[in-house]
């Protein structure tokens, strides 16, 4: 394991499976992830550590298994380990209402300037109650554009629609094959389309070069001034620098973002919109689904153990 777990999971792999737990939480360096690989069969990583071809080359003799600890797999190379015949797992499920509750939180407090308001207080200046005070942006009656239709953005979609917002989405898949059902989700042929046509655009693809930039400046440039970009899926999947120069044109009315391009660094040009919401990468940081995702991750071992195929086997 290289980094800790929650306490439960922990417990479960020392006792049930002798795992070994990395000391701290730091994560590994590149030094010390090479040693990791090399002298362990199986190992339980997270988003912090890059398996590039170079780093799988190196393991191919010894692990056998990469059991990632979340659903995003774009820090492993996946076609690299396919042929060097490591397994590669992830969490698919755990994670569902953990992100799309954090979706709901970046886009209601962004809507009504929830972090601009905090910090007035937290600095002493707020001057008191008057009928032009931070007035944001009501969400009922709103559209909320869905780039991407997985388990997250359905699970986000239906919380929307509760708030008495329109869902629409566009998709490259031609079906919707785990639609809970109880979602209206209009289906839009194109991004530039979803995109002019949202107040809200929130972001559900993977990471990986198929997205990279797939929100450049010509997308930002074709939405409503005053819409909100959430993004909780993976910082490469926008173009940080184009959405800096958006923010501060007006071309858009605010970022509220996850993740980013090069974490943990955050572009400074971003902070200085006032109206946005930055928060550190913490879209499945409940106690319930980081726990859930570790004993995903244990299932997929075990099955492993046992000769089976693993359940969330991505490579
Ligand atoms: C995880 C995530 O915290 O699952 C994902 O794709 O982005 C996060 O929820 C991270 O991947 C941990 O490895």
């Amino acid at each position: 394991m290289t980094q800790r777990l929650p306490d439960a999971v922990e417990d479960y792999l020392r006792k049930q499976l002798g795992a070994r737990l990395s000391p701290d939480d730091s994560g590994l360096n590149r030094a010390e992830l090479e040693a990791a690989i090399c002298n362990h069969d199986i190992i339980l990583a997270t988003i912090t550590d890059r398996f590039d071809a170079e780093l799988l080359a190196m393991a191919e003799r010894t692990v056998k298994l990469i059991a990632n600890f979340g659903t995003g797999v774009d820090h492993i190379d996946l076609a690299a380990a396919q042929a060097l015949g490591i397994m590669v797992t992830n969490t698919p499920d755990a994670l569902t209402e953990a992100t799309a509750e954090l979706a709901l939180l970046l886009m209601l407090t962004a809507a009504r300037r929830g972090g601009e308001g905090e910090r007035e207080l937290r600095s002493g200046q707020w001057a008191g109650w008057r009928p032009t005070h931070m007035m944001g942006m009501g969400l009922a009656g709103r559209t909320l554009g869905l780039v991407g239709f997985g388990r997250i953005a359905q699970c986000f979609g239906l919380k929307a629609q509760a708030l008495g917002m329109n869902v629409r989405y566009y998709s490259r898949r031609p079906f919707v094959a785990d639609n809970p059902g109880r979602l209206v989700a209009e289906r839009v042929d194109t991004l530039a389309e979803l995109a002019a046509s949202s107040d809200v655009l929130s972001l559900h693809v993977p990471g990986g070069q198929a997205t990279h930039h797939l929100i450049d400046a010509n997308i930002l440039s074709v939405m409503k001034p005053h819409s909100i970009l959430v993004n909780t899926a993976r910082g490469p999947v926008v173009d940080e620098a184009a959405l800096a120069h958006a923010l501060e044109e007006g071309v858009i009315g605010a970022a509220a973002l996850d993740v980013y391009e090069r974490e943990p660094t955050v572009n400074p040009r971003l902070l200085r919109s006032e109206r946005s919401v930055f928060l550190p990468h913490m879209g499945s940081a409940t106690i319930e689904a980081r726990t859930a995702m570790g004993f995903q991750a244990t299932r997929n071992i075990e099955a492993f153990l046992r000769g089976e195929a693993p359940p969330n086997r991505v490579a």
